[in-house]
């Protein structure tokens, strides 16, 4: 509610899954007056999620659909700049953009697989923190502003088939970790979210846009859904400024671990 108010949230990967919810939920939450930046690589589908925004909540919120792909360096280092003025006081950085491809295993997995991954989840992740965090700490008490990362199970807990994507998480653990001490001196929260299984179109583009090998990932299993992660993205957000939830695991009921399910057959 209120302390959400006025706020200027950009969120990456906001065209799909937990980065759609989680703009649909902070509209929700603040609808009277708000600025939200939705990128993603998809534009179209960014541009259909604004207007589903303002349908449901009217133009109290302000969205922005904003072409970005976060694997691209010079995309991020200008991103700011290329904001309309009005949009450029950020607040909060919701680091969701991420995927995750294949489960080969070494020595069979392709170099495009493993770039892809890292120039995304890692690099990418990186990248826009270092793009929103001058704004941040332009502000008093040594800076103010929100630093949301997305993280995962898959980072505590490396699984055969998923050396890369799970190397990629623990790299934005430790970096989110390091960055919370760097930054200890001022305002600027440093927040990860770990979800465990969540279905979105995260297990299709895993498998390269095969439908029925991702379905048979959740056969049996009562996965979270984008809208639970997005209540907890938007809960820790609007927090009194001195509440750091700093880091979160999230499990659906019939999940205890990586690759410890409970299936129902
Ligand atoms: P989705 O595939 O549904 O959404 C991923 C989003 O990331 C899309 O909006 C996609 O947009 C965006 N994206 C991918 N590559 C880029 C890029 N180069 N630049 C900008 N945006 C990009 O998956 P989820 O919602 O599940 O994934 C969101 C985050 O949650 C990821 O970081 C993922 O690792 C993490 N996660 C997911 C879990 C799950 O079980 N689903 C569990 C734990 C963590 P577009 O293609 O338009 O660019
Ligand atoms: C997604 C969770 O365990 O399917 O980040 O890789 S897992």
């Amino acid at each position: 509610g209120k302390r959400l108010e006025g706020k200027t949230i950009v969120i990456t990967g906001a065209s799909s899954g937990i980065g759609r919810s989680t703009a649909a939920e902070f509209a929700r939450t603040s609808p009277n007056n708000l600025r939200l930046i939705l990128t993603a690589r998809r534009i179209d589908t960014l541009k259909q999620i604004a207007a589903d925004i303002t349908k449901e909540v009217g133009d109290g919120v302000k969205v922005l659909p904003f072409q970005l792909d976060v694997s691209k360096p010079e995309e991020v280092s200008s991103f700011v700049e290329k904001l309309p003025e009005e949009w450029r006081d950020i607040d909060i950085l919701v680091n969701n953009a991420g995927l995750v491809k294949g489960v080969a295993r070494a020595p069979d997995i392709a170099a495009e697989d493993i770039n892809v991954q890292f120039a995304t989840n890692v690099t990418g992740l990186i990248n826009m923190t270092q793009a929103v965090l001058p704004i941040f700490k332009s502000r008093d008490e040594g800076g103010k502003g929100d630093i949301i990362n997305i993280g995962s199970i898959a980072g505590r807990e490396p699984y055969a088939g998923g050396s890369i994507y799970c190397a990629t998480k623990a790299a934005v653990r430790s970096f989110t970790d390091a960055l919370r001490k760097e930054l200890i001196a001022t305002r600027i929260r440093v927040i990860e979210i770990d979800p465990g299984q969540v279905e979105t179109e995260f297990s299709v583009v895993r498998f390269y846009g095969d439908r029925s090998k991702a379905d048979a990932v959740y056969a049996g299993c009562e996965p979270l859904t984008p809208d639970d992660i997005a209540e907890i993205i938007v809960f820790a957000a609007g927090r009194r400024e001195n509440v750091v939830i700093a880091d979160t695991l999230v499990f659906p009921s019939h999940q205890a671990a990586a690759g410890v399910m409970h299936r129902k057959v």
